[in-house]
């Protein structure tokens, strides 16, 4: 489209010269500047040497702390066609105001099975970009597709309302800390998907450094090959929404993803759910004390 209006522009000049010069810049024109053009991609998409990706966000809502779902639709640049077959990592790097940078929890891109393109990929963030006006720091979400990567700088809101994240600590559970000494492995309780007044999803993951969140789930291994190596032989997530009178297991789904049933919840209330996690025999508190609170508050509104 860019080509013709440039030789429409261009017409009325040529034709009170001669028909010649047009059809010369007409052929120039094909060769160098048409829709094929392997060097450009649309506006709104982010170029890495051999694919356009566009992000396409999973709701209405700008990202959120916690769990945000979206789509990166990849397309080839030699010749426009959807990218097929590939394998999309993400790469999550919070750059905070004072100098720290950290990652945070994903769970990569997985191909869509129905449009062709289409990864699908999920994210839990454990940090707003801004607190009450304060800003905390840009985040930068890397896009490893095969050898190649994209960068996107999402902004990412704060929440109101009910619980989207949750941080237990290891007692005796610890992990290399910034200033030489150890300190609590901390573990994030995700809000995973609407709740319903039977049952609440969980997705769980651990610290084992600043750049390192993976899933916590049975037989997983955290700072693997350190001194602070831990297999999860056992693990129990447990919720309470009787204060704590009655708790109900988790039931474990693999990959990190746990789900409570039989609630009884309320609908269009705001309940409150206790939780509970236990690993490796040690259930996990507050503060990272054996004296603390062992369990966390969610906020749920089925
Ligand atoms: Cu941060």
């Amino acid at each position: 489209m860019k080509c013709l209006s440039v030789v429409s522009a261009r017409t009325e000049a040529y034709l009170k010269l001669s028909l010649i010069p047009l059809l010369l810049g007409l052929a120039a024109c094909a060769s160098s500047n048409n829709d094929d053009d392997p060097t450009a991609c649309d506006s709104g998409e982010k170029a890495s040497d051999s694919y356009c990706v566009e992000y396409i966000p999973g709701g209405a809502m700008a990202e959120q702390v916690g769990k945000n779902t979206f789509t990166l639709h990849i397309d080839k640049r030699a010749d426009n066609t959807p990218a097929t077959g590939l394998t999309v990592n993400l790469v999550p790097v919070m750059h905070m105001v004072g100098g720290m940078n950290h990652a945070t929890p994903d769970e990569d891109c997985i191909e869509s099975a129905t449009t062709a393109g289409d990864y699908l990929c999920t994210i839990y963030y454990v940090m707003a970009s801004e607190m009450n006006g304060v800003a905390m720091g840009d985040w930068a979400l890397t896009a490893v597709i095969g050898g190649e990567s994209v960068s996107f700088s999402p902004k990412v809101m704060m929440t109101m309302g009910d619980t989207v994240m949750a941080k237990l600590k290891g007692v005796s559970d610890l992990i290399p800390g910034m200033t030489g000494s150890d300190e609590p492995r901390t573990y994030y309780l995700f809000k995973d998907g609407m709740a319903s007044t039977d049952s609440f999803g969980l997705f769980i993951a651990a610290r084992e450094s600043m750049m390192g969140f993976p899933a916590a789930y049975l037989n997983q291994t955290f700072n693997s090959g350190t001194a602070y190596e831990l297999t999860v032989a056992s693990m129990a997530v447990e919720a309470s929404s009787d204060d704590g009178t009655t708790w109900l297991a988790a039931n474990d789904e693999g990959q990190g993803h746990w789900r409570i049933s039989g609630l009884g919840l309320t609908a269009g209330m705001a309940n409150t759910l206790r939780v509970r996690l236990t690993v490796n025999s040690e259930t996990k508190t507050l503060d990272g004390t054996g004296a603390g609170q062992d369990y966390q508050t969610f906020t749920v509104t089925p």
